[in-house]
Parts: structure tokens; C-alpha cells; sequence
């Protein structure tokens, strides 16, 4: 294709003829095509040496076969996948998941999308993303531990601390990494920091499993600072009862918010008083070390609740708040859910999730001037957290929590800013999605440029 006729269009129409069917991926891209694309015009340097199109071509793509033992003597058969996308400014880093719906287009967007969330966060990370079709729930903690080991076996060969270093994603969390962790340790006889969301014992670092949902907590109240607003006094709705959603809610309760639902994809809880942190607390041990779900939570209530209701097979955003925190997972918000926000007068959105919005739920939000932080820049406290247990492995010290907050915060606030810059409109207005994606193409294309052709 000539640069010359680089047009969103004739961008995606290529981008789809080289991956056929993978429509997340596709859709993840043509976010990032849109926004960047007319800044390429305005830099030939990029459209000269097809930046773009090395970009969405990842470096390498690894598919593997997992077999593993269930407790009944059976052998079960998952596929496994990890997608190293781009290393130019650092060792490959992203996350895990297992969940029976991963296939290879959801990690190819996932990994994608870390290309740009790593660049923002400033710290010298590349991106991947990977996992299995494995699905962890209602599987006991051996069959779990039998899985990651032989998951492990073969991911062992591709991955290490300068290389590429996993960590969780749906259906990853301490447990996982843990037993893969001790598998990659008992593999290659080296105790290195080659994952991230370690146990605080072996490696890992403190406020790492609050930081994706605290650092979107921290990017919502920049964005509403920046707007003079605040989230003190405002009610929210989150969506997810997972690593993410749990501790988005705990910083928006901090902030001095009012939480007003958790969900999961069996329906969601109003609190309609709003969530206190006591309960918060017994909720996180309830879904954290119980493993159980919300309408178990509610049958689990001693006496009947006037302050609780929960809505069966529903999401959230029917409920009438300020604040919208997507913390599920992609595409929970089509057309509907969009206009059930604007018709409810939400004043902002941010995504805790990987792309929780479709293309159209964006759109409509712009229009209705909802604020809106697209995931890479207001879910990036996670993986940033996770450069920062690296940075803490190479040092071989650990930082306290209050030190690691406070960084997290500062990052978070430089997302914000790189937002602001590269996202101003000409009626003065912040494109968040046009500013993330700039912001965070700029150093990953510079890198690529000094390199060469490769
Ligand atoms: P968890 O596995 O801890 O939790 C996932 C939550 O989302 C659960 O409550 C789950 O409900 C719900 N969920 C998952 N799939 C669906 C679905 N199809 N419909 C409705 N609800 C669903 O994952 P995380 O909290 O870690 O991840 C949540 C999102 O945040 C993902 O998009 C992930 O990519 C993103 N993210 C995660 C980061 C991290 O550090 N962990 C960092 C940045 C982004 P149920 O249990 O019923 O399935
Ligand atoms: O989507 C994400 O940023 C993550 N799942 C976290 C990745 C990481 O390497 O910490």
C-alpha cells in the first residue's frame, strides 16, 4: 500500500485482509488507526518507514498445546497462546488470561493495546499478552496447580526478566502466578523476577493487587480535576467483582465516593445506601478466598436487606449515578448501555477493563460530552505497578506501601497530562482517546525509527 493514500479505510481494509475474522483485533486497531493516522500525515518520518503497519504485526505469535491431569484421572487438552508484540522500548510485559472465550484475535487486541497503556506509563516496557482457553472456575486448587505447571512447561521456553514477563489478567491472580512461578523457578533452576503479581515473600511488590483498580480511581479524579469536579460527593457505578473492579471500588470509597454496584456475568448488587469499605472488605474476602459469586453473596445474608437488591442476568448502568467504572471485560458496553449512561446524565467514564466499550459506545458518549478515559490510559496503574516490582527485583529491595502509592499516583497523573497534551482540541476540549493513543505511539514509533528496518 502507498503512504501516500494512508486513509483509515484503505488502513483497515489491508489490516483485515492480513487477519481475517479477528474482530477484536480489528476493532482494538482501528481505535488507535484513527487517531494516529492523521498525526502521521502531519510526520512522514512515520508514514515513510510504514510505522503503522509494523506496529499492528506483532513480533511473534506462540501457540502451544497444554495437556494436564483433572482429578478424575482424566487428560484434558487446552490451547495456550503468548503474543510478544513489541519490544522496542523494553522486555515484552502484559498479562495472562485464562478463560474459555481467549482466542488468538482477543489476545492480538490485548496485546496491542499494551503497546500503547506501557508507552504511557513512561517506564521501559514492550508488550504481550497471552493465556489459555482454560477455564479456572470450578476447578479445585490441584487441578488449578496441575494446569499453570504444564501451561509453564512450555511458556518457559520464550519468556524471562529481560525477555518477557507475564502477569495476571481474568483468571490469573496470586494463585496462578504463584504455581507458575514455582514451576518456571523448578524448570530453569533461576529465581528471577521473570513474572510480575508475585507473593510478597518471593519477589513481589506491596500494592500491586490494588493497583490497576486504585490507578483508575486516581486517572477518573484527574480527569474530573481537570474539569472542576471531584469525586467526593459523586455516586459511581462499577462493573466486575474481579482484582480490578474490587479495588476501584476501595479507592472511590476513599476518595470520599459512593459506590453503588458490583457486578459479575451472573448479574450485579445495588447497594443502594452505597458500599461501606467494612463490607467492601467482606465482599473481597468472599470472591478473593470464598471464590464464590454475587447471588451467593446475597443468599449468604443473615436476615432479609432493604439496602440490597440484586439483578439477575442485568449490568449496571440502568442505575442512575455520576461516575462509570467498566471493570468487567471487553465490549460490555454496545449502543444500549451507552445510551442508557447518557439518558441517566453520567458526567464521566473510565475503564478499568480492556476496551469495555465498542466503537459506537464511544461515539455516543463523545457526543453527549460524557468524559471518557479510554483503558490503556486509566487501567495502566496495573502493569505500571508491575514495572515497578521489576524495577524492585533487579534493585533487590522493596519499597513501602506509601512510596509505591505515591509513585502510582505521579504515574497516573503523567497519563493524565500526556492525555491533556496530545489530545487538545481546537475548542479547548481533551480528547482522551486521540491523547492516549498519540502519546503513547510517539516513543514506541521513535524507537522503531532508530532501529531501522526490522
Ligand atoms: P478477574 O478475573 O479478577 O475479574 C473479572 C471480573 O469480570 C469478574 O467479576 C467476572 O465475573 C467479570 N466478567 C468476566 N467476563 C465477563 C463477562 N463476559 N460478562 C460479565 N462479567 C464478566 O479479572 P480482572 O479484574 O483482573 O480483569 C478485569 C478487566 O480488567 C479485564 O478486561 C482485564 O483485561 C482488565 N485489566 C486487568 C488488569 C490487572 O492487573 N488484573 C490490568 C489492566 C486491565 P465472573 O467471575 O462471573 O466471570
Ligand atoms: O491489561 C493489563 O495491563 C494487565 N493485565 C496487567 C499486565 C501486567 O503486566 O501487569
Amino acid at each position: 500500500m502507498s503512504y501516500d493514500k494512508l486513509t483509515l479505510n484503505n488502513f483497515m481494509s489491508g489490516l483485515s485482509k492480513r487477519t481475517p475474522g479477528e474482530v477484536e483485533f480489528h476493532q482494538a486497531v482501528y481505535e488507535v488507526a484513527d487517531s494516529v493516522i492523521p498525526f502521521i500525515q502531519e510526520n512522514p518520518k512515520y508514514q515513510d518507514a510504514n510505522i503503522l503497519e509494523r506496529m499492528t504485526e506483532p513480533d511473534r505469535t506462540i501457540i502451544f498445546r497444554v495437556c494436564w491431569e483433572d482429578d478424575q484421572g482424566q487428560i484434558r487438552i487446552n490451547r495456550g497462546y503468548r503474543v510478544q508484540f513489541n519490544n522496542s522500548i523494553g522486555p515484552y510485559k502484559g498479562g495472562l488470561r485464562f478463560d474459555p472465550s481467549v482466542n488468538l484475535s482477543i489476545l492480538k487486541f490485548l496485546g496491542f493495546e499494551q503497546t500503547f497503556k506501557n508507552s504511557l506509563t513512561t517506564l521501559p516496557m514492550g508488550s504481550a499478552k497471552g493465556g489459555a482457553d482454560f477455564n479456572p472456575k470450578g476447578k479445585s486448587n490441584r487441578e488449578v496447580m496441575r494446569f499453570c505447571q504444564a501451561f509453564m512447561m512450555e511458556l518457559s521456553k520464550h519468556i524471562g526478566s529481560h525477555i518477557d514477563v507475564p502477569a495476571g489478567d481474568i483468571g490469573v491472580g496470586a494463585r496462578e502466578i504463584s504455581y507458575m512461578f514455582g514451576q518456571y523457578k523448578r524448570i530453569t533452576n533461576e529465581f528471577e523476577g521473570v513474572l510480575t503479581g508475585k507473593g510478597l515473600e518471593y519477589g513481589g511488590s506491596l500494592i500491586r493487587t490494588e493497583a490497576t483498580g486504585y490507578g483508575c480511581a486516581y486517572f477518573m479524579e484527574e480527569m474530573l480535576k481537570a474539569h472542576n469536579k471531584q469525586t467526593k460527593g459523586l455516586s459511581a457505578t462499577i462493573s466486575g467483582s474481579g482484582n480490578v473492579a474490587l479495588y476501584c471500588a476501595k479507592k472511590v470509597i476513599q476518595l470520599g465516593g459512593k459506590v453503588l454496584t458490583l457486578s459479575d456475568s451472573g448479574g450485579f448488587i445495588h447497594f443502594k445506601e452505597g458500599l461501606s469499605l467494612e463490607e467492601l472488605e467482606e465482599v473481597i474476602h468472599f470472591k478473593t478466598v470464598e471464590r464464590k459469586r454475587l447471588s451467593e453473596y446475597i443468599d449468604a445474608q443473615e436476615k432479609e436487606r432493604s439496602d440490597l437488591a440484586y439483578h439477575d442476568g442485568k449490568k449496571p448502568w440502568k442505575i442512575k449515578a455520576d461516575l462509570a467504572y467498566p471493570c468487567a471485560t471487553q465490549n460490555e458496553i454496545g449502543q444500549g448501555e451507552a445510551n442508557q449512561l447518557i439518558s441517566n446524565q453520567y458526567t464521566a467514564l473510565a475503564e478499568g477493563a480492556n476496551m469495555p466499550l465498542n466503537i459506537m459506545a464511544i461515539n455516543l458518549l463523545h457526543e453527549a460530552h460524557i468524559l471518557y478515559a479510554p483503558g490503556k490510559a486509566s487501567n495502566a496503574g496495573g502493569v505500571a505497578m508491575s514495572g515497578l516490582e521489576m524495577t524492585q527485583n533487579s534493585m533487590r529491595i522493596s519499597w513501602d506501601a506509601t512510596e509505591l502509592e505515591n509513585r502510582l499516583k505521579d504515574i497516573m497523573q503523567n497519563i493524565h497530562t500526556q492525555c491533556c497534551k496530545y489530545g487538545k482540541q481546537a475548542d479547548g476540549s481533551i480528547n482522551y482517546v486521540h491523547g492516549a493513543n498519540i502519546g503513547g505511539f510517539i516513543k514506541v514509533a521513535n524507537a522503531m525509527l532508530a532501529y531501522g528496518v526490522c
